[in-house]
């Protein structure tokens, strides 16, 4: 059994959040963007992205309010895979990962570019169901699930700290689980 962190309790599946509600995805149009501080914007197709080496990894997902689903299997591909697709510039120190719906969040360049740190295309062995952020979310695990935007559809790397939907309503810059950075 994964251990808890504090201030957490095991719940059996995820609690749908979509605040700015959820919106109608066209496959074809989408993209996901790499921009900002980078020496080559990219913008690649949902297929574009399938065809891009796919990592595994099977994590507990912590939202900020107390729930943890335990050892969920996502598959995607890693930020820092993209990072260096785009050439980022030393000069970056934050990313801000943007929604279709208009959420946004962003997390300290150095937690994007750990190793288990992905761009999920799937969960539990399926492409993520429309409500859980079809066709792609980032999953940080060792960050609480506010800063995992679903409906993901562009990723800035920054030198200044960028903000976000629940950032700028007082939640923390970086939202480390086990250090309980909760809010400011
Ligand atoms: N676009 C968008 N992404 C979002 C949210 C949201 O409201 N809109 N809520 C966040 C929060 S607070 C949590 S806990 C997780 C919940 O993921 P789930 O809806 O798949 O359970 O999504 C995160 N990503
Ligand atoms: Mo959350």
């Amino acid at each position: 059994m994964p251990e808890l962190p504090p201030g957490q309790r095991w719940v059996g599946d995820f609690i749908e959040y979509s605040a700015l509600g959820r919106p109608s995805v066209n496959l074809e149009e989408w993209r996901l963007t790499v921009t900002g501080l980078v020496e080559r914007e990219l913008s690649l197709s949902y297929r574009e992205l399938r065809s891009l080496e796919q990592v595994e990894i099977v994590r507990d997902f912590h939202c900020v309010t107390g729930w943890s689903v335990r050892e969920v299997r996502w598959r995607g591909v890693r930020i820092a895979r993209l990072a260096e697709m785009a050439g980022v510039r030393p000069e970056a120190r934050w990313v801000r990962f943007v929604s279709l719906d208009g959420y946004d969040t962003s997390v300290p360049l150095e937690d994007a570019l750990v190793e288990d740190a992905i761009v999920a295309l799937e969960v539990n062995g399926r492409p993520l169901p429309e409500e859980m952020g079809f066709p792609a979310r980032p999953i940080i695990p060792h960050l609480y699930a506010w800063k995992s935007a679903k409906w993901l559809t562009r990723v800035e790397f920054a030198r200044g700290y960028p903000g976000g939907f629940w950032e700028d309503k007082g939640y923390h810059p970086r939202g480390n689980v086990l250090r309980e950075e909760r809010t400011l």
